[in-house]
């Protein structure tokens, strides 16, 4: 199935005078907000993705300098390849200008308001015929850690990602299971997910239908909205061009003792030193290295 806007559910929860992807989100656990950013803009922001994975690789593993983070893997068809890049924020200047660009704010604001850090500042690469650039199915709540440092984080945090090129089923777009937010979190295993495939045995063995389970079709400029308990994963890329998204994760300043502050009271806050988001050794190992993976 993919999902069209004719799956939308309708308003009625209550807030009736709320944009309607705030409803669909809340109803369905996901939302697509379509042409939101210009074509000229997605050109740039494509550039900015072709500029990183150049800067990636240049090195012949993973890489990380403070929160900055390349995941460097070698495919077993294609090569050395930039699986997924953090906080690029830090050194380009058009990624850090989407982040806290005012509709992305818009977006997540009538879910979260408009004191929010950033937990996700990613990039994600699936080049044409690479064989492991895959995400098995998991719900983001499994790396929000430590858990004590998020409080009530399925309110508090959205998950969005904008799309730089067509996600289809052939180019690896995400599959989505509508209505799991609702579930709380499943048992679906403790496997690295970037391992692991795609396989939809993961959904059976924890109750839920793969039939039920939608495509996200995106062309570029679109943005989708996540909850941190819906059920998501991607296959791979088959189609002969690149698969790429930027994904931006938010989260209510107030209710989480983690990450970047992005926004306060809807103004963007500039990067500047590095604070503690996933990366438990900032502190202790400051400079830049290599990471054995
Ligand atoms: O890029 C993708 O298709 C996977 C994204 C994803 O699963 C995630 O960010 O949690």
């Amino acid at each position: 199935m993919v999902y069209s806007p004719s799956t939308a559910a309708p308003p009625g929860d209550g807030d009736a005078n709320a944009p309607q992807h705030v409803h669909t989100y809340r109803q369905q656990g996901f939302a697509i907000v379509r042409g939101v950013f210009a074509p000229l803009e997605i050109a740039a922001l494509a550039d900015a993705f072709d500029r990183i994975r150049a800067e990636g690789m240049r090195h012949p593993k993973s890489f990380r300098h403070g929160n900055v983070f390349f995941r460097v893997a070698v495919d077993p068809a294609i090569g050395r390849i930039l699986r997924y890049m953090q906080w690029p924020g830090y050194i380009d200047p058009v990624l850090d200008r989407f982040r806290t660009d005012p509709r992305m704010l818009n977006l997540v604001a009538p879910l979260i308001g408009s004191n929010l850090k950033q937990i996700i500042n990613q990039m994600h690469w699936k080049p044409p015929g690479a064989a492991i650039a895959e995400f098995g199915w998991h719900q983001d709540i499994r790396f929000r850690r430590p858990r004590e440092a998020y409080r009530r984080p399925g309110d508090s945090y959205v998950q969005t990602g904008i799309a730089v090129d067509r996600h289809r089923a052939e180019s690896g777009a995400m599959r989505i299971l509508p209505c799991s937010h609702r579930f709380g979190e499943l048992a679906l295993g403790d496997g690295r997910v970037m391992d692991r495939p795609l396989d939809d045995s993961d959904l059976r063995r924890v109750g839920l239908d793969p039939a039920a389970a939608v495509t996200l079709e995106l062309d570029p400029g679109d943005v989708a909205l996540g909850h941190l308990y819906t059920l998501h994963g991607s296959g791979p890329n088959r189609s002969p061009a690149d698969r790429r998204f930027y994904i931006n994760g938010y989260v209510d300043a107030a209710m989480c003792d983690r990450g970047e502050p992005t926004f306060d009271e809807g103004h963007p806050v500039p990067l500047g030193a590095p604070v503690l988001v996933h990366w438990e050794d900032l502190h202790v190992r400051p400079e830049p290295h290599y990471v054995e993976q």
